[in-house]
């Protein structure tokens, strides 16, 4: 269904049971020549908005907040609220007015230079002095009474991720008959990192004031407890094994079990590890497509007897890019033999390009990618096809299907759901995936060739090890990870969040650890 907007009065609209808070707005608005507005799905890559869309389909009305930049905030004309009609339902997007100068220091220098580092754990990067602390209080204030405005009596509030760590307690304070769930897409440091920042108490304060603090892995659920007791008197209120579906034996990010709740001033949080998956069942749909199947056959045609490594992701340092392509220089330099039998298709599309952090991570990409092509290229065979624009989805699914090896290698990534997209796309159940042990899907992935970037021998011998494996091998391992990527797909992780919304906050988990 085309999404639309429906016109309503600007007080009149329903209160809704489901209020989600996320920066970015769900669709869109691109304005016709005819000045009339239409939404469409946002160029920025990211999965997840279609995602959270779909959680309105189980609500009688939904609300979804966001901003949406002011010239002039106090201007009359300014459409505070519209009625979205799409595929799922109905809900109300309430956009907060922010001018360019609020979103550029609240998201481009607070969440981005100070905040996104050190989630990431590049204590290097962190630039903390150009943050204006008070702006982003303010944008977090607006967003809390945004969601209070949009709350029926006793709704659930879902905040998403560290741009809008203050909300919470902001929002207890305006509305405490609310449940407030709120989920990190990052991964989340130790105390030893997360303690720089000079706001802790009161971000760890605000979270506090959640009834369910969520995670992708126990790993990062784990560092959240660590701070929060550095922070404040905590008491933990229950404990579980780490279920086998998220123990990769021996690689980093690994737990084995986890604290499930905290008690703070006499107020039960629940703190919970759910991995988010991907809409298989969407993917497979597309992979089976003679659309993708056409596509796919050209691709391979093109690629005669080479075989195509695959790696996505968004521009950004945390993502290995410039790290990865290093080790593909080194292993067409020790392999003469694989010239002209491989090559490498590198997405590596920006979200902020006017960001400096980020326009120095791509130019060092070309510059490596251009040197490779420069050093190892013929006429006839270019080793690496770099591609800065995004590749539409279904372009892209016929690249999976294509590719022999998926190679994803994070320095640190909260989940990664382009590995998971990948085996999801591979109804053929043929491909390799390469998967750093620092990216939060590591833990779920066992079958994958897990790999550290950190490490010029693991990234070389992991990548050699992918292109040479025995079609047996692959089929085998792929069937695994098809199964784990089924069984913690998008509608499992949507399932845990309904779940963890109707627990008592804070109980004890159904498998406790047994008292050391
Ligand atoms: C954050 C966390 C966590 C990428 N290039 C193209 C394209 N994409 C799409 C992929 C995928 C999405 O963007 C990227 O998702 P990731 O999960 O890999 O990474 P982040 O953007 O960093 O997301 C991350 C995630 O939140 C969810 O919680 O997993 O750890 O950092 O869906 O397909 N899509 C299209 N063309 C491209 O060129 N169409």
């Amino acid at each position: 269904m085309t999404p639309r907007t429906i016109d309503t009065k600007d007080d009149d609209h329903q209160r809704s049971d489901l209020v989600i808070v996320y920066h970015r707005q769900p669709y869109e608005e691109v304005e016709e020549e005819d000045g009339s507005i239409r939404l469409r799905e946002n160029t920025s890559p990211n999965g997840i908005v279609p995602t959270l869309r779909s959680f309105f389909a189980d609500v009688d009305h939904g609300a979804w907040i966001a901003w949406k930049q002011a010239d002039d905030p106090s201007n009359p004309g300014f459409e505070r609220h519209i009625e979205i009609q799409d595929a799922f339902g109905r809900y109300t997007v309430s956009r907060l007015p922010l001018t360019a100068h609020q979103v550029r220091e609240f998201y481009m220098v607070t969440s981005k230079e100070a905040f996104w580092p050190i989630l990431h754990s590049f204590r290097e990067r962190y630039n903390y002095d150009p943050v204006d602390w008070p702006n982003f209080r303010e944008v977090n204030w607006a967003f809390a009474e945004a969601a209070a405005a949009e709350a029926a009596p006793g709704a659930t509030v879902w905040v998403h991720d560290y741009n809008l760590w203050l909300v919470p307690g902001y929002l207890r304070q305006l509305r405490p008959d609310v449940k407030i769930s709120f989920f990190h897409h990052t991964p989340f440091p130790s105390a030893d990192m997360f303690n720089m920042l000079p706001w802790r108490r009161e971000i760890v304060q605000s979270l506090l004031a959640c009834d369910v603090v969520g995670f992708h892995i126990p790993r990062y659920a784990a560092n959240f407890v660590s701070v929060a007791r550095s922070l404040f008197d905590v008491e933990t209120t229950g404990r579980m094994r780490v279920e086998d579906a998220l123990i990769n034996e021996g690689t980093a990010l690994t737990e084995r079990s986890m604290v499930t709740g905290l008690l703070h001033d006499g107020h039960k949080v629940t703190v919970a590890a759910t991995p988010v998956g991907v809409d298989v069942g969407y993917i497979e749909e597309c992979a089976r497509k003679p659309e993708t199947l056409a596509r796919m056959q050209e691709i391979r045609d093109e690629l005669g007897d080479a075989q195509l490594i695959l790696s996505v992701g968004r521009t950004d340092y945390t993502k290995g890019g410039a790290q990865q392509l290093e080790s593909y220089e080194r292993l067409l330099e020790s392999r003469p033999d694989l010239r002209g039998k491989v090559r490498l298709m590198h997405v590596s599309v920006s979200a902020n390009r006017n960001m400096e952090a980020y326009a120095e991570i791509q130019s060092e990409i070309e510059s490596v990618a251009g040197r490779i092509n420069g050093r190892f290229g013929t006429f006839h065979w270019q080793p690496v096809a770099l591609m800065s624009r995004a590749v539409p989805f279904d372009q892209l699914i016929a690249y999976y299907r294509a590719a022999d090896v998926a190679w994803i290698t994070p320095i640190a990534d909260g989940m990664n759901l382009v590995c998971k997209e990948y085996i999801a796309a591979r109804v053929d159940c043929d491909g390799v995936l390469v998967l750093s042990e620092f990216a939060g899907a590591a833990v779920e992935l066992d079958a994958s060739i897990t790999t550290n970037p950190f490490s010029h021998r693991a990234m070389d011998q992991a990548i050699a090890h992918a292109l040479e494996m025995a079609p047996e091998e692959r089929a085998g391992r792929m069937e695994r990870l098809r199964t784990q990527v089924a069984a913690y797909d998008i509608r499992a992780w949507g399932d845990a969040q309904r779940e963890l919304l109707e627990r008592d906050p804070g109980a004890q988990s159904k498998t406790p650890v047994q008292a050391a």
